[in-house]
């Protein structure tokens, strides 16, 4: 299939490089690929330039395979699904590997359950890694990725380069970073993260193999190792477990730079929104996995007169500048975004973005070589052929799941048609406010505004959701997930708060920190807010307190718009004010009880008495209601 170019490179013993000039590369990263081309032992070697000419390559042998198939009713669409058992991020198994656990860890109390991630000795992730590393790739060829976190060139930006045997992988990696051989020559002999996956199944393989999608379920292990820029991925190829620029590298490995360099590397949307006024405020926002941030980026404002623009709709690295100003850049390229429950209603902007260049992993199919989800009913014909993510024969109305919930769109970011002008601007773009929300079917009001910085990274790190399909648990319930970043923390928890708490001083302006929430439900079980497009009346108060509007009014968990102030013009009817702002004293007092004893247990001594202070004071506040 490939030419093969027989270089004996001398460490490299005699793996063949199939594509690329190993010897062009600099000495480091040469290196690099031949130390683990030793370890893990693949049949060749294949250096990626990032060009669609070998992009067409990858896919046209994907299709021989059986892996991917096309979806004739679109330009460049390809559709695939994974083993069932390969479907989320596996939290339980991702670890932060330091000399000094608590470099990774706070220092918990008795009875912590380690949800603010899981940490593991360089010791034992030895052991961990000589059980499945060596030899991993056997029989299977290594693909070299090189890769840009950030616009090329951008001062915010960084480097990584994954090996890994997935050629799915590098057709994802290709939309969600910047991959190019550029990225060779930018790296040069200076630094780069270190990025190494394997799907776990060496040659001979002889356990079955699903949907053509070898993996290794058993024996998932996905470790950071934040000293060194490395990050190690055994087992899995779904999303955040294999696209190592996303959730590993641009948060896990980035908030440990971002501490050590000043910034901040957040599971934060970007959007520009545009008052008729033709004032532009950029908004920053964090949500738990699939609570609707590329909803929210990509909003489609019911408001007249309104402009909503993406900048990026996952992660956001934020500095501040000389001045004391906040930007932000989004390190991505792409978006890999929940699929169910996206139509041309809900997400147009979405939509609009994967009809060409995208690949769907674990959607449902229709005969008209379509894709298809849960959402989509009334938007193809009702007696349509439909075949599940399973593969099973499936009609609208039948028992059971068309697509799984956790399935997913990759889609170049360039193509959403709201993609905002300065989203590759190499400086980013001010940071004006900053939101937390989760899904809170009780007792959380629509909008609160923080009283000060402080309170608003107490607001955070009191963050609670709903479980949703993007992690391995079952059922639902309320979760913490403090700051969005629970599975994602790269480092001590406490530390983390610390860092947060002091970018608070000259010369700094902070930006306003809020808390929304678009899913409380009413007593007969319905939404109280119609969400969405209608979330644009939620920003327009918040664009207009930025702009120091007397439309607040002070509470025991911090400010609420004054009633009447959140514009309902034509949804007077649907909305009942007071239902969506009433805060209920037992439930808060449980609440508040509940997230300190949840801090104190799991960051104990490394909470920061300042938002300590915070949480008492809060308490002492709700008391008083
Ligand atoms: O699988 S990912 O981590 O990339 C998606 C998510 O959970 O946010
Ligand atoms: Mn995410």
């Amino acid at each position: 299939f490939f030419e093969v170019h027989e270089i004996v490179v001398p460490h490299l013993g005699h793996v063949p490089i199939v594509k690329g000039d190993f010897t062009g590369l600099p000495k480091k990263i040469q290196q690099f690929i031949a130390f683990y081309a030793d370890y893990m032992k693949p049949r060749g070697i294949f250096i990626c330039d990032g060009s669609d000419e070998e992009a067409h390559m990858v896919i046209n042998k994907l299709l021989e395979r059986g892996t991917l198939h096309h979806l004739p009713k679109y330009e460049e669409n390809y559709i695939c699904s994974t083993d069932p058992q390969d479907v989320a991020r596996v939290e339980g198994k991702t670890f932060i590997c330091t000399k000094n656990k608590h470099t990774s860890v706070a220092r918990s109390r008795a009875g912590a359950k380690g949800g603010l991630g899981l940490w593991l000795s360089p010791e034992e992730a030895k052991k961990e890694m000589d059980e499945r590393w060596p030899g991993c790739m056997a029989g299977r060829m290594m693909y070299v990725l090189p890769f840009c976190m950030g616009p090329l060139g951008s001062p915010l930006s960084k480097y990584g380069i994954q090996l890994t045997d997935s050629n799915y992988v590098l057709l994802c990696m290709r939309i969600m970073t910047r991959m190019s051989s550029q990225v060779f020559n930018l790296i040069g002999e200076g630094d780069f993260v270190k990025c190494v996956h394997t799907m776990g199944c060496p040659r001979p393989w002889r356990k079955k193999v699903v949907n053509h999608w070898p993996c290794n379920p058993e024996k998932v292990l996905i470790l950071h190792f934040p000293e060194e820029h490395k990050v190690k991925s055994f087992g899995s190829g779904y999303g955040g477990n294999s696209l190592l620029g996303k959730k590993c590298f641009a948060l896990r490995i980035a908030s440990n730079l971002a501490r050590d360099e000043g910034w901040m590397a957040e599971h934060m949307l970007i959007m520009g929104v545009t008052n008729p006024a033709g004032k532009e405020r950029f908004i920053a926002a964090a949500f738990p996995s699939a609570c609707g941030k590329t909803n929210l980026a990509m909003l489609k404002p019911s408001l007249p007169g309104w402009k909503v623009r993406v900048v990026g709709d996952d992660i956001a690295w934020m500095r501040f500048n000389d001045k004391g100003e906040l930007y932000g850049i989004n390190p991505e390229s792409g978006f890999f975004g929940v699929a169910p429950g996206t139509n041309w209603k809900t997400n147009p902007n979405a939509m609009a973005s994967f009809q060409k260049n995208s690949i769907f992993t674990n959607v449902a199919r229709t005969a008209d070589g379509g894709y298809f989800w849960e959402g989509m009913e009334d938007e193809v014909d009702k007696d349509i052929e439909i075949t599940t993510w399973l593969g099973q024969p499936w009609k609208i109305g039948m028992p059971g799941k068309a697509a799984h919930p956790n399935s997913r769109f990759t889609a170049p970011a360039s193509q959403c048609p709201i993609i905002h002008p300065r989203w590759e601007d190499p400086e980013g773009v001010p940071i004006h406010a900053l939101l937390f929300g989760g899904r809170r079917p009780e007792g959380v009001p629509l909008v609160i505004e923080s009283r000060s910085w402080e309170h608003g990274v107490m607001l955070g790190a009191s963050l609670k959701s709903e479980t949703t399909a993007a992690a391995e648990f079952k059922g639902k319930s309320i979760m913490h997930d403090p700051m969005a970043m629970r599975p994602f923390m790269g480092y001590n928890f406490g530390h983390y708060l610390q860092h947060w708490l002091d970018f608070n001083k000259p010369p700094n302006k902070m930006p306003k920190i809020y808390h929304v929430n678009w899913f409380r439900v009413g007593k007969d079980g319905r939404f109280l807010w119609p969400g969405f497009g209608e979330n644009i009346r939620v920003i327009d108060w918040i664009c207009r307190r930025l702009d120091g509007e007397d439309i607040a009014v002070d509470s025991a968990v911090g400010m609420l718009p004054k009633k009447g102030s959140i514009d309902l013009t034509g949804i007077e009817d649907k909305v009942n004010w007071d239902e969506m702002f009433t805060l209920p004293k037992d439930y808060w007092q449980s609440d508040i009880r509940e997230t300190i004893e949840f801090l104190d247990t799991e960051v104990g001594d490394d909470l920061p008495p300042r938002l300590r202070q915070e949480l008492n004071e809060q308490e002492e506040r709700i008391k008083k209601m």
